[in-house]
């Protein structure tokens, strides 16, 4: 499998709560190298282009509300295999349907105070990572 990228970012409820660094430490222990990293805060409009794909759905607003509620912290992430494994280490959306030893299962809190984000393809991992980070911060 060719090493490729994946784009995460931890969520407000996480970076509040002072667990980055832990979720960090399982990231890197679980081999990803970090491409590009940095804390920033999302506008709520900015929140709805990034969840732009789910406006229809009735958990929108909520969920753009929440992802500007406080900083976050985006990364880019390598690896072989980077979107699949990096999906496998942090668990189903749903904490409660979270598998043992999973990110989300052991940070999340709720369906949307759900810990970090993982890209679902190559092609949207590319377009996320551009979302927060300039070609040349990607190294
Ligand atoms: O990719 P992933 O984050 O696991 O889930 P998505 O189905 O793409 O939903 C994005 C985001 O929306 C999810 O992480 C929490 C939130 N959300 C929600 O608040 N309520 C739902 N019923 C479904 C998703
Ligand atoms: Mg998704």
């Amino acid at each position: 499998m060719a090493t490729n990228r994946t784009f995460t970012m931890i969520k407000p409820d996480a970076v509040a709560e002072g667990n980055s660094g832990a979720i960090i430490k399982m990231i890197e222990e679980a081999g990803f190298r970090i491409v590009a990293i940095k804390k920033t805060l999302l506008t709520k409009e900015r929140a709805g282009e990034f969840y732009a794909v789910h406006a229809e759905r009735p958990f929108y607003g909520e969920l753009c509300d929440y992802m500007s509620s406080g900083p976050i912290i985006p990364m880019i992430l390598e690896k072989e295999n980077a979107v699949l494994d990096f999906r496998t280490l942090i668990g189903a959306t749903n904490p409660a349907q979270a598998a043992e030893g999973t990110i989300r299962k052991v940070f999340a809190k709720s369906v949307q105070a759900n810990a970090i984000h993982g890209s679902d393809s190559d092609e949207n991992a590319a377009i996320e990572g551009f979302f927060f980070f300039a070609g040349v911060e990607q190294f």
